[in-house]
């Protein structure tokens, strides 16, 4: 054989054993990342259950009565509250976080939470919802759209809150609600973002299905939505929170 030809098939064979070892070392790497990252989510699961929604909803008092077992007089939080709860329905304890609401806490404490999220609970005032529709739709939408929400998609549970009152609105009722207002406050964002850097409206995130209506079920995390009172103000009187005890326990 022409030596020319064969120095070219050595140099092609030893070319070839190099891209087989690179493709060694990269394939180990990847698993490798893949066996810490797995590690990692065995021993530090994520295992917070956040309480958020707008301030008055009843966040405090549906976290002491998950927490405590009992009634609480509850004031407005400036920080989160956190405390461990226990279900035979779960093999670890989950770590129930009540979020400040106000406007101006609630986005700090909730990006120190959310890639911790196992499950979202959006607690809405079944009474006021309609007053405080916009203001809703706009946080729930801040959550959703969020890039740590959207890469883990935690379970979210909208919680219709006060429902011992008699002007209460239905969980159907308030999911079609802030169906129809995310759909507003969605074009409303995608418009700001046009006119503050086009460019960046083809990277953001787009809540739902182009060119259809908002839905809760267009979304890649499971949605769901329960009735639930905290209490009537009064400590005598029970609270009912068994749709968000079953839903814990299904996380
Ligand atoms: N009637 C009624 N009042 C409630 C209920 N849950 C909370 N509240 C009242 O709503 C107010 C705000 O509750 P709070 O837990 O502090 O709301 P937060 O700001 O979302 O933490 C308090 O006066 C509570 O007693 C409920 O289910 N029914
Ligand atoms: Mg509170």
């Amino acid at each position: 054989m022409d030596p020319e030809v064969l120095k070219e098939r050595m140099h092609t064979a030893d070319v070839m054993k190099n891209i087989d070892f690179l493709t060694f070392v990269g394939l180990f790497l990847v698993a490798l990342t893949a066996f810490c990252w797995w590690l990692y989510n065995k021993r530090y699961p994520r295992r917070c259950i956040l309480l958020t929604g707008l301030s008055d909803s009843g966040k405090t008092l549906i976290y002491v009565r998950l927490a405590y077992t009992q009634y609480r007089q509850t004031f407005t939080s400036m920080c989160e509250n956190t405390e461990e709860y226990l279900t035979p329905a779960l093999p670890h304890s989950m770590l129930l976080v009540d979020l400040p609401g106000q406007e101006r806490l609630r986005n700090k404490f909730f990006d120190q939470y959310k890639n911790k999220a196992k499950g979202i609970v959006f607690v809405v005032d079944s009474v006021t919802i309609q007053k405080e529709i916009r203001d809703a739709a706009e946080y729930l939408y801040t959550i959703l759209a969020d890039p740590i929400v959207q890469l883990y998609n935690p379970p979210l549970l909208i919680l219709c809150n006060k429902q011992d009152q008699p002007l209460a609105k239905g969980s159907q009722v308030i999911k079609g609600l802030l169906e129809k207002e995310i759909n507003l406050v969605r074009v409303t964002k995608s418009n700001q973002l046009k006119s503050v850097d086009p460019a960046e409206t083809n990277t953001a995130v787009f809540l739902g299905k182009q060119g259809k209506d908002f839905q809760f079920s267009h979304l890649n995390c499971k949605v769901d939505v329960a009735e639930c009172s905290a209490n009537t103000g009064n400590e005598r009187d029970y609270a009912d929170l068994k749709m968000l005890k079953e839903w814990i326990d299904c996380l």
